[in-house]
């Protein structure tokens, strides 16, 4: 049986607009996947440090047979394809790929927790979440609708070609 998955991605370094790009055709290339839609792509400000670049973020909503933990599996190998390096925490990366929501499961062991913890506080995942699917519920009953209306700005500005391919 096939999960709604929905994938966060955000880059900061080496053209972002394009590794992110690049990230989507690999997510739909997944096996037992299929890319059912993909958000457009926004600027941020970077939230943590900040002395590195703003970032570039976007969603996409996939279907999915893998099971959660095989998907990060899937999302940490196409990373480590971009030369992602875990130098320092909520610091610059060339691709960070992030499993925002999984079904209906709550999900909360050493590896994943589903829906992610920082959900509610980044306004960067929440508005490509609602381009995908404006009645979009979390598992506990909360509309990702309700969520972006209460959240730090983070001054998003969406990209349009020729901004990105
Ligand atoms: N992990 C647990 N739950 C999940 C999940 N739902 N999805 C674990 C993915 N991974 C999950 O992640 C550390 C560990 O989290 C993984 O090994 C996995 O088992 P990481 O990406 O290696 O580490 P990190 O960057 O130190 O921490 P974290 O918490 O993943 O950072 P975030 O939350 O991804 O934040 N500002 C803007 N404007 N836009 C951004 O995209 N991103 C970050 C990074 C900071 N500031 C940003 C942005
Ligand atoms: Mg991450």
């Amino acid at each position: 049986m096939n999960t709604d998955a929905f994938i966060g991605l955000g880059s900061n370094l080496q053209e972002p607009a394009a590794q992110l790009a690049r990230a989507v055709a690999e997510l739909a290339a997944l096996p037992d996947t299929t890319l059912i839609a993909q958000s457009p792509f926004y600027a941020s400000s970077p939230v943590g440090p900040q002395d590195q670049p703003d970032f570039v973020n976007g969603a996409v909503w996939l279907s999915t047979g893998l099971d959660a933990h095989a998907l990060l599996d899937q999302l940490q190998a196409i990373e480590k394809a971009h030369g992602r390096e875990r130098l320092r925490h909520w610091g610059p990366r060339t691709l960070d790929l992030d499993l925002l929501v999984f079904g209906s499961q709550m999900l909360n062991d050493d590896r994943l927790t589903v829906p992610h913890r920082e959900l509610p506080n980044r306004d960067f995942v929440l508005q490509p979440l609602l381009d995908l699917k404006p009645d979009l519920t979390l598992p506990t009953g909360t509309t990702v609708n309700a969520l972006r209306a209460q959240c730090p700005d983070n001054r998003l500005r969406q990209l349009h070609p020729p901004d990105y391919p």
